[in-house]
């Protein structure tokens, strides 16, 4: 493998916003460590992208952090410096009134959006932190800034990532790594029909009458924040569809 090719670490690699970033990084011949749970989309994609960049992937569950641990430990040594981080792996579960809030989708957002981010970060920094460099970009949300009526836990999870984004960015300053956030607003991927537990057609309604983000323009946009030169760090980024507004205004066709 040539050494001079960046390396990067995508959690979340199997939908959405992660697989676009996967696919924007390959043809910049990033070589890539895919991560998530579905080893036959992560295959498809090693199959799709290993013509143009050396891919590898790793199937784990964020919520595990020994498994984490030993996935991050088991990498080989040509993909084991990663100079690139997406903390990207997460969802919604549920959009109910705190109320009505289901306990197994509560701790799903809080053990993957806020433990699962932090247990890969902890696997990954011990290296960057020695070779002193580094770039993490931390996947939040527009929920992470403004909540929205049934967003409770969602919102608190992403509210968090605001949180651990300063805090990463103050505790490895010293060491000259970067790390910024990327948050966006209304995006169609997979994430509404993990919200609504499988319901396409209640999913499909959160994009209709309007032009939502592609999965495309945000990982673009990571592209964007990854290449600028090392004297920028580009630490908290909103992206939202030009019909949105915030997170209850959004323009739609009659
Ligand atoms: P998708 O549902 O399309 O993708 C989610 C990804 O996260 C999948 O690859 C999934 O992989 C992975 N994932 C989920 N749970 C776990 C887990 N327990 N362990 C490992 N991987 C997991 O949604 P998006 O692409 O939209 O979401 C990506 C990120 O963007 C999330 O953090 C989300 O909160 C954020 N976001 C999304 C927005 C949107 O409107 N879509 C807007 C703002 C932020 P697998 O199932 O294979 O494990
Ligand atoms: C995802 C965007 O508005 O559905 O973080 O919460 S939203």
């Amino acid at each position: 493998m040539n050494k001079k090719r960046k390396i990067a670490f995508i959690t979340g690699a199997t939908s959405g916003i992660g697989k676009a970033t996967a696919e924007v990084f390959a043809s910049h011949g990033i070589s890539l460590v895919i991560c998530g749970r579905r080893q036959a989309q992560l295959n498809a994609l090693r199959k799709e992208l290993g013509g143009i960049t050396e891919v590898h992937t790793l199937n784990f569950d964020v919520r595990d952090k020994d498994v984490v641990a030993d996935a991050v430990q088991s990498l080989p040594k040509e993909f084991a410096d990663i100079d690139i981080l997406v903390n990207n792996a997460g969802n919604a579960h549920g959009l109910d009134p705190i109320q009505k809030g289901d306990l197994a989708d509560w701790d799903a957002m809080i053990d993957i959006n806020v433990k699962g981010l932090l247990y890969v970060s902890k696997a990954i920094l011990p290296g960057m932190i020695s070779r002193k460099s580094g770039h993490i970009i931390n996947i939040g949300s527009t929920a992470g800034k403004e909540v929205y009526p049934n967003g409770n836990v969602y919102c608190a999870s992403k509210h968090a990532v605001d949180a651990i984004n300063q805090g990463m960015r103050l505790d490895l300053n010293e060491y000259g790594i970067r790390v910024g956030a990327v948050n966006p607003g209304l995006v169609e991927t997979e994430f509404s029909e993990v919200r609504f537990k499988g319901d396409l057609e209640r999913a499909k309604k959160v994009y209709k009458g309007y032009q939502p983000l592609k999965p495309e323009d945000i990982a673009d946009i990571i592209y964007f924040v990854i290449t600028r030169p090392y004297h920028v760090n580009i630490a908290d980024l909103v992206v939202m569809p030009t019909a949105q507004a915030s997170s209850t205004i959004v323009k739609k066709e009659a």
